[in-house]
């Protein structure tokens, strides 16, 4: 039988069942504050009596019969809990392991039957949870208490706040006090975290404007305090996406070894320091200047070192903790960037949390997920990295999420489950890094295009019919649920998106039928309804979620959407020659390409929107060695007009040349003028490539935030 606990616990050893009793007494020999309020969140007045089964609660210094506390694992936050026949009871190691314990015997008096036996439990990595470290809208103070609460249930310690976005974690405001609003709601999620044994880690993102003198030692360090006067217990310092005197791994060493010295070692009751560097991936990490080797030696033992992976955005295995730990002699404490979606902002990203090694546990000092700046929906993958960070070996990605979705939507997550299962990609982006979608439905869909294409028979044509049908049911169901309004709200435009592009898959299916009968007037008004849908479809990519980044809804878009993409191309183009019609074909295509020797920006996407070539701005730094040049390379000569590209310092745009040509082999230059902190150049001229060069003898180091050109 299933016991609905989450994370999976370690050992059960279990016998008979009996009904889960109506009263209890419970007896609490040593529990703190969090366990008193999680016990009175369900024993109440109303199931308290003397008479009631007995179930106590303590730890292994408190009186228990030896045979029992011989069995509490000997691991940190690790637990034990006795159920005979005539009481329960839950003995934990440390304090933590105790609260813990009391988790799993919240879950299993969910439960209609309870097992005689023994539970011993553990967790197999140390520090477990999120990092709040995405750009973009950072979380809201109602989600944030929600997450705690929600890493309380999952048995997840850690909560690093730094989001890119508060400008008192990061540059300019670092070195100032938290303004009173924003210090009060710390304050209050600080408590909140104490109360479900969560640390709540200050992070604090100096790099950018740092300058290495006693001035700035001291201002961190009273920005430190005046954190610990809120009550933080534990910090960290990022390095991470800066350029500059701040990325030197000496001074950052010496930074962090005198804040170790003089704070966390004075204080007492501080956790040790976390870091992220500044190379926080093996492809950016550069062998020669010896930046991790430096970290490794120079850093106090007990500072823990982020990692995020081979690449910024990548699953890790031992292969990857072998290179890593080695270099910085220690367990790499890892920054999974996942389900994070700030460089694919148009992307829900709602499938299983999946890639990882699992027999990486003894290799790392902790493991935390970047999520999405979407909280309520990336509890769906947050519940998996509770679960594998766990009990890694016993994890399975697909069995966790599905039981994620219906902790997130306990009535509905069967509809919720359609809509994940084909939202879960990203799309192609600069990081090259992939999801899987639809997997059950993509041969389906394959062996329906081939049949199309082959004009065969379509075997599975009612099968295609039905899963359309579903996605609009499912979405109706979805729009329509009262479950969890917060988490709909993050994911309505999404969900209204998948129910049009639902519907226009079976208009698709209407003109397969029509045209079949070879019924022109079905076959043209069904087109006409998936012009129209599409049309719809396109309002809400133009109308909702309009960051500067990647603006717009995107939907299902590694299976359903081509399916339907190209299906309606064929069989319009088939009607057309049929009929001798001449109904437009349109095929959402962007023939432009990217145009760059830059290593780093190779996979980074071009969009197409009102004649405006636009770059996917990259969140990273990026460096440009002499000639260095990124650029468009044009599908054919067009007549391209204003270009506009904006760097975070505009300091490099001297050293930029703005060159045109026709051939990408001679090239001429054009004229360029400041103007609003950014680099404008009117071109007027027909070309095929368009570039900007690095016409200096220096390797420059920026942030793109715009790179545009106007074409005809
Ligand atoms: O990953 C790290 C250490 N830093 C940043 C994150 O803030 C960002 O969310 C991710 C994903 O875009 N990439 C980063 O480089």
């Amino acid at each position: 039988q299933n016991l609905n606990i989450n994370p999976k616990p370690q050992h059960v050893v279990i016998g008979d069942y009996f009904d889960t009793p109506a009263l209890f007494h419970i007896q609490q020999k040593s529990t703190d504050k969090a366990i008193q309020n999680l016990l009175s969140t369900y024993f109440t007045n109303d199931n308290i009596s003397n008479k009631g089964f007995s179930i106590q609660i303590g730890g292994v210094n408190d009186r228990f019969p030896k045979k029992l506390k011989n069995k509490v694992p000997k691991k940190a936050e690790s637990y034990h809990i006795n159920i005979s026949k005539k009481q329960i009871s839950v003995i934990g190691r440390d304090a933590r392991g105790t609260y813990y314990g009391v988790r799993t015997l919240m879950a299993l008096l969910k439960n209609k039957t309870i097992p005689l036996g023994d539970i011993l439990d553990y967790p197999d990595v140390a520090a477990r949870g999120t990092v709040e470290g995405f750009y973009g809208t950072p979380w809201s103070f109602k989600h944030r208490m929600r997450q705690i609460d929600f890493y309380g249930e999952n048995k997840l310690n850690t909560y690093i706040y730094g989001p890119k976005d508060d400008p008192y974690h990061s540059s300019p405001n670092w070195r100032k006090p938290y303004p009173e609003k924003e210090a009060i709601q710390l304050k209050k999620l600080i408590d909140r975290a104490a109360l479900n044994h969560v640390d709540f880690v200050w992070a604090i993102h100096p790099g950018k404007d740092i300058k290495w003198h006693n001035e700035d030692r001291k201002a961190l360090l009273h920005k430190f305090e005046l954190m610990y006067d809120l009550g933080v217990r534990a910090y960290a310092v990022f390095f991470d996406d800066i350029s500059g005197e701040g990325t030197n791994p000496k001074q950052q060493a010496e930074l962090l070894n005198f804040l170790h010295a003089e704070f966390i070692k004075k204080k007492t009751d501080v956790k040790p320091l976390i870091m992220c560097p500044t190379e926080y991936n093996k492809g950016w990490s550069k062998p020669e200047g010896g930046y991790l080797e430096t970290l490794g030696k120079e850093l106090h033992p007990s500072i823990r070192i982020m990692w995020t992976g081979n690449t910024v955005v990548a699953d890790i295995d031992t292969e990857t903790m072998n290179w890593i730990n080695t270099k910085i002699n220690r367990n790499a404490f890892i920054w999974w960037n996942f389900p994070v979606s700030d460089y694919v902002r148009n992307h829900m990203l709602l499938g299983p949390a999946y890639g990882n090694g699992k027999d990486i546990a003894q290799d790392v000092s902790g493991f935390v997920s970047n999520p999405m700046e979407h909280a309520e929906a990336s509890k769906i993958a947050i519940y998996g990295v509770a679960d594998y960070t766990w009990n890694m070996s016993e994890y399975q990605p697909e069995k966790n999420w599905l039981q994620a979705l219906k902790v997130v939507m306990p009535k509905s997550y069967k509809a919720l489950e359609i809509f994940a299962t084909h939202n879960s990609d990203l799309g192609p982006n600069g990081h090259r890094y992939r999801r899987e979608e639809s997997v059950s439905f993509s041969p389906i869909a394959k062996a329906f295009l081939n049949d199309l294409e082959a004009d065969n028979t379509i075997e599975n044509f009612e099968t295609v019919r039905n899963e359309f049908q579903t996605m609009v049911e499912a979405s109706y169901i979805l729009l329509n649920s009262k479950d969890n309004p917060i988490l709909l709200d993050e994911i309505r435009h999404w969900v209204q998106q998948f129910k049009l592009l639902g519907q226009s898959g079976l208009a698709m299916l209407h003109m397969h039928t029509a045209l079949q009968a070879k019924n022109s007037d079905a076959f043209e008004r069904s087109y006409q309804a998936v012009k129209a849908i599409k049309a719809e479809m396109y309002k809400i990519d133009r109308e909702e979620n309009q960051n500067p980044y990647q603006p717009g809804i995107k939907t299902a878009t590694l299976v359903i959407a081509p399916l339907i993409d190209k299906s309606f191309v064929h069989l319009t183009k088939t009607y057309n020659k049929a009929f001798g019609k001449n109904l437009e074909v349109d095929a959402n295509y962007n023939p432009h390409k990217l145009f760059t020797n830059i290593e780093q920006l190779k996979n980074q996407q071009v969009t197409l929107r009102d004649r405006t070539l636009a770059l996917n701005p990259p969140l990273e730094i990026i460096r440009l060695s002499p000639q260095a040049y990124f650029g468009f390379e044009l599908q054919k000569e067009i007549r391209v007009n204003k270009l506009v590209l904006q760097l975070e310092k505009s300091l490099i745009y001297n050293n930029l040349n703005l060159e045109i040509s026709t051939n990408g082999k001679e090239w001429s230059e054009i004229k360029t003028e400041q103007k609003d902190a950014s680099l404008q150049a009117s071109i007027n001229a027909k070309v095929k490539f368009v570039r900007m060069k690095n016409a200096s003898n220096e390797t420059l180091n920026g942030k793109i935030k715009k790179f545009t050109v106007k074409i005809k």
